[in-house]
């Protein structure tokens, strides 16, 4: 059989709204993660290791952060040319911003004219997982149906953030509820949903058709979890893809499966904490599927003073003068003085922790000082009364270049 061809299309709009204040001016793809990567880049990398390198990666909201990380990163990476394309949504048909993202789809149906392709990937681009898309890809062929929707099995508990799948014993999709108020469990473990991961595979002349018929719809809300993939469903052309059946070179047992959606400040701080714990539940140091990202230029990162950082990950051009640091992740060019408490907690750019200063249970976005003494996470009416998020799950986010004063 001839290679088939296939774009994959990354969407790449979502605007974030529950990991506010980190998506006060950035696209929630462009969201940073793990000290030196963004959201975006794990959707990126896993297109590229499965040789897909065909990718436009559709933008809109607060876009500005996330196209220059795609032009640095990825437009100019030598191992893709350049294959991978943001393309804004002034781009495309009509004058006005997309609806939904499948609307975000049609409207770049040109993109698919030009390509031509087989099989069109649709990905999100705001989890944290490793993929080998090819054999999602292979199941999708092989099934012969129009639609394939990668899934896995969540708490209820979390289930009603999610697409909630039905599937018989050859895997077709009978039902499929976007985020359902009350998810149903499966029989064979009640306290357990079986979630879309809002990454989709599509034979392209049945997508094209769907998302015409959708476009022309004036009760639809055009959202691909929402409108399309129930369309497959009712025309029995939907089949689930089970994610733990993935393998990817490189990763560990208790690797296989990892998937997290980093969508609430609650999500995306327990994300972190999987990446430092001793035996990590998901490792950045698998060299044979990398996540790439843009490195930044600065030197490795320097302890002095007795200055340490315990289970952690600490970027380059950190430098730690005498604070202790444990089971937190600093982004690059982050500053910890003398006798500052650090735990817990994710540092993105160029922060500063004063002397005495305590940081417990804190997101501290870019350019964050905590001023000699402050404290950050000791005290939640505190952070509350200044200003700061407290979320549901006691993590203190203090936003952009905010100072943060000792009383
Ligand atoms: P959500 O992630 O809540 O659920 P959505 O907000 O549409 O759905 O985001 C999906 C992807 O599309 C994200 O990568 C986002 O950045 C992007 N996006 C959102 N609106 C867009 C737009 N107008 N244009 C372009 N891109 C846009 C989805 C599915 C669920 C599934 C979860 C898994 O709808 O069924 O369970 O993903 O996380």
């Amino acid at each position: 059989m001839s290679r088939p061809k296939v774009l994959s299309m990354v969407l790449a709009g979502g605007e974030g709204k529950r990991l506010m204040p980190l998506t006060v001016d950035r696209a929630k793809p462009a969201v940073p993660f793990g000290g030196t990567y963004r959201l975006i880049d794990f959707v990126l990398s896993n297109l590229a290791n499965s040789g897909l390198h065909r990718i436009a990666v559709l933008t809109q909201y607060k876009s500005h952060s996330l196209d220059r990380h795609i032009s640095q990163t990825w437009r100019m990476a030598t191992m893709l040319g350049d294959f991978v394309t943001p393309v804004p949504a002034q781009q495309r048909l009509g004058p006005r911003w997309y609806l939904g993202s499948a609307d975000a789809l049609y409207q770049s149906m040109n993109l698919v004219i030009d390509a031509d392709p087989d099989y069109i990937v649709v990905f999100g681009a705001d989890n944290i997982y490793r993929m080998d898309i090819g054999q999602m890809l292979t199941a999708h062929i092989e099934s012969g149906l129009a639609c394939t929707v990668a899934g896995l099995r969540v708490p209820r508990s979390e289930a009603s953030a999610f697409g909630i799948i039905d599937a018989d014993a050859s895997a077709r999709i009978t039902s499929f509820l976007e985020k359902p108020a009350d998810p149903p469990g499966l029989l064979d473990s009640p306290e357990e949903s079986y979630a879309s991961m809002g990454n989709y595979i599509f034979t392209r002349s049945a997508l094209q058709t769907a998302l015409g018929e959708d476009a022309a719809n004036p009760s639809s809300r055009h959202d691909m979890g929402g409108d399309i993939v129930p369309y497959f469903v009712e025309r029995e052309q939907a089949q689930v893809y089970d994610f733990t059946h993935n393998t990817v070179p490189g990763t560990s047992e208790s690797d296989r499966g990892y998937w997290r959606d980093v969508g609430t400040i609650d999500a995306y701080h327990h994300a972190h904490m999987d990446l430092v714990s001793v035996r990590p539940a998901f490792s950045l140091y698998n060299e044979e599927w990398p996540i790439v990202t843009n490195a930044p230029q600065a030197p490795g990162a320097k302890f002095v003073l007795r200055g340490t950082a315990e289970d952690s990950i600490v970027s380059p051009g950190c430098i730690i003068s005498g604070g202790d640091v444990d089971s937190s992740v600093l982004s690059p060019r982050v500053r910890v003085d003398k006798w500052a408490n650090v735990e817990h907690s994710v540092l993105l750019d160029r922060t500063t922790v004063g002397r005495n200063a305590v940081v417990r249970k804190a997101i501290l976005d870019k350019g964050v000082v905590v001023d000699d003494g402050a404290e950050v996470g000791v005290d939640h009416e505190h952070d509350r009364a200044r200003g700061f998020t407290v979320s549901a799950g006691g993590i203190t986010v203090v936003g952009k270049n905010v100072r943060v004063p000792a009383t």
